[in-house]
């Protein structure tokens, strides 16, 4: 499939996904929203596809945020429209039941930090930058900004980025938990596809399933959560992956999962 603003690769079980706009940093313009979320779909029609990366391209950005020519001159409706688009595409992100990994490269300001914020594991190279600068714009963030950072960060330090539009760096980031961890420049797409490679080695299902587990059963209850694990965890004695999988511990040997 082609894309005007973004590349897309695909290796083995392993995608990669790359914001293509380095002029600019890799804003978020309705293009860009647009094609990530036909690269998304098309992700998702594909079982092939076990694990995804998503970087940006050029040395600098992950993604510097939402487009600031592009919002410069909209009404109130279409940036509520603007906004949606936005959140649609994270939300596909954060929904896709595969696992997600940012690999962000620099700058992941605003909009950026936002769709990092929607990946499920975060690695930063040594050089990546992160915050929410909307309010110096006289904003607020608008791709559930504000609603993800809390709940991985705590209320606390997501306060204290939203309100004062600090930028900090990837030590710190790591440190408040934003990112998993940081690495070189120089190894950041290593370390993810080594990541991705172990992820894809794993039975698919479970993988998927855990995901599952996590993103819905957070919204839940405790004692509401543990039942739906539970009800996963049945689910999976239903496909021959559970089967293989504990075939090959006893028999000492890998498993060998097929694709669903
Ligand atoms: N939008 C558009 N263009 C951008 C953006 C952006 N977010 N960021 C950088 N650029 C452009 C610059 O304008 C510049 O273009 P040109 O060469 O034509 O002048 C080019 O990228 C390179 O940028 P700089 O020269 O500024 O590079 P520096 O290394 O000096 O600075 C910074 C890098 C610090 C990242 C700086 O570019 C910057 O501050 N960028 C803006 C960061 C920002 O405020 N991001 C948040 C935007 S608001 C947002 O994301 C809201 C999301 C929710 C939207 C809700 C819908 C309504």
């Amino acid at each position: 499939m082609d894309y005007e603003t973004i590349l897309f690769e695909k290796d083995g079980a392993i995608a990669t996904v790359t914001i293509n706009r380095p002029k600019v940093l890799n804003a978020l313009n309705r293009a860009t929203l647009e094609d990530l979320d036909r690269c998304f779909q098309a992700i998702a029609d594909d079982p092939a596809i076990r694990v995804v990366i998503l970087t940006g391209a050029g040395e600098k950005s992950f993604v510097a945020g939402a487009d600031i020519a592009y919002m410069q001159h909209l009404n109130p409706l279409q940036a509520r429209e603007f906004a949606t688009l936005g959140q649609k595409v994270m939300n596909a992100i954060e929904q896709l039941d595969r696992p997600v990994i940012a690999a962000v490269n620099g700058f992941a300001l605003g909009g950026g930090c936002e769709l990092a914020l929607a990946c499920d594991i975060r690695i930063a190279g040594e050089n990546a930058r992160f915050g929410q600068p909307e309010v110096g714009l006289g904003v607020i963030p608008g791709f559930a900004g504000t609603q993800r950072l809390p709940r991985l960060i705590g209320k606390g330090y997501a306060c204290e980025l939203l309100f004062s539009g600090d930028i900090i760096d990837a030590g710190e980031a790591a440190r408040i938990g934003l990112v998993n961890r940081t690495v070189p420049r120089e190894q950041l797409m290593s370390s993810c596809r080594e990541m991705a490679g172990r992820i894809a080695a794993r039975g698919p299902i479970a993988v998927r399933l855990c995901k599952d587990a996590v993103n819905n059963g957070i919204e839940m209850d405790l004692g509401r959560a543990c039942r739906y694990e539970a009800d996963l965890f049945a689910m999976c004695f239903s496909s021959p992956q559970q089967q293989e999988g504990m075939k090959a511990f006893t028999e000492k040997r890998p498993p060998l999962f097929d694709s669903d």
